[in-house]
């Protein structure tokens, strides 16, 4: 198949397009490289540097034979930039990771927000009027984000909601209360695509992903220079990621507030793997299609036991700090996501073990003269007051 991947060179985009082009499919990336721009203007960087995406896919050549074409371009302010794309490219799935991913940046300020969601939103709709006007039948593969739904106190179907008022039965979609600007920029996206799946016949599916954690891949490990991103700071950094950082660098685990916030958990090995069952099998003419995407459902505090447990049989003295939460969410609350529809498809999900961990810390370890501690404390609050 020919599958386009934009947000390339991002944390899950540069992984998923070395997993489509190792398993024999035609693939092109395409970015703009704005994530690196957002983290110099912050001063934060990942804990290994990564190579530019020109030298990342000329050197995929160079170790697997294979080529994944670049395209540099902004899909939001860009539109011409999208249309030569689908033109030039002719995609049979379009796998659209190119947001601004992190709902800290999207608090920060007026023009954060601004920015994440004219990036977010205004992106998808040029591909969603470029694909209408080029390749029609063409699927998209869309991350959403399970932070969508928030944390209702009944249980999250997947996107759908089968709905009985005053005698009347309907099916809509899931209610929504996201938890950030950036999380509700998905929200707005969710909505597009339904939309032009109703009015245009577009084939989509949203996946809605959870915390993804881990950076190794079987692509990753054919070369260095195949390295993803991994942040630790309290912008781009996510929890798990976040706390191995900590506990290898000997400072106490950061839980915001009493820490039984409960989220879905993947990783990126299962990302692959779900993004790939999706692609092979599309979303039908007209249809909108939603799957849970996640593994495992842990409290913030789960999280951070397991993470003292595996770094005391390495010998690191980890401590947990309970901080001031500096979101506005619940930390005590039901959480039950239904997650059926990928693995009928096929994920066989990798768990998240001691061993798991352990080979985190021992990666963090390896390059513990990076870590730069100024990063970590969270200075991003959602209520100014
Ligand atoms: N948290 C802590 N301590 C930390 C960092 C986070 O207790 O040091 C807590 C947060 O308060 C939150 C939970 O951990 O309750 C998850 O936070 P996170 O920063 O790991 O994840 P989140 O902001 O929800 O966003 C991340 C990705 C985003 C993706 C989302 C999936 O940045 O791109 O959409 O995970 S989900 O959470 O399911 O919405």
């Amino acid at each position: 198949m020919k599958i386009l991947v934009l947000g390339g060179d991002g944390y899950l985009g540069w992984p998923t397009a070395m997993h489509f082009s190792a398993r024999g499919h035609e693939v092109a990336v395409a970015d703009n490289m704005i994530k690196r721009y957002w983290e110099a203007e912050i001063g934060v960087e990942p804990l290994s540097p990564v190579t530019p995406l020109y030298g990342r896919v000329k050197r995929w050549k160079e170790v697997t034979g294979r080529d994944i074409r670049l395209y540099v371009g902004d899909i939001a302010r860009n539109p011409r930039f999208v249309y030569r794309l689908f033109e030039e490219f002719l995609p049979d799935a379009v796998v659209h990771y190119a947001e601004q991913p992190s709902a800290p940046y999207s608090m920060m300020d007026r023009e954060k927000c601004v920015q994440t969601q004219t990036n977010n939103v205004a992106g998808t709709l040029n591909v969603l009027f470029g694909m209408r006007h080029i390749c029609p039948d063409a699927h998209i593969v869309k991350l959403g984000t399970m932070g969508e739904y928030g944390t209702p106190n009944i249980d999250i179907e997947e996107g759908w909601l089968e709905l009985e008022h005053n005698g009347r039965k309907d099916r809509v979609l899931f209610p929504k209360k996201p938890g950030s600007f950036y999380h509700l920029s998905k929200v707005h996206d969710s909505h597009n695509l339904e939309f032009a799946c109703r009015i245009w016949g577009c084939r989509v599916t949203d996946l809605n992903q959870g915390v993804v954690y881990g950076i190794d891949t079987d692509e990753t490990a054919l070369a260095p220079e195949f390295n993803t991103s991994f942040h630790y700071d309290a912008v781009f950094g996510t929890v798990l990621n976040r706390f191995v950082v900590q506990a290898v660098h000997g400072m106490p685990l950061t839980v915001y507030g009493k820490g039984h916030q409960t989220r879905g958990f993947l990783n990126i090995r299962d990302t692959l793997r779900c993004v790939e069952l999706a692609v092979l099998n599309p979303a039908k003419s007209g249809e909108f299609r939603v799957f849970n995407q996640f593994t495992e459902q842990f409290s913030v505090t789960d999280l951070a036991d397991r993470v003292q447990r595996v770094g005391k049989s390495r010998k690191l003295d980890v401590k947990i700090e309970h901080i001031a939460n500096p979101r506005i969410e619940a930390e005590e609350h039901y959480y039950n996501a239904k997650h059926s529809a990928l693995p009928s498809l096929g994920l066989e999900p990798h768990l998240l073990t001691d061993a798991v961990v352990d080979s985190m810390i021992g990666m963090v370890q390896g390059t513990h003269g990076h870590i730069d501690p100024s990063i970590i404390a969270p200075s991003i609050k959602w209520r100014q007051r």
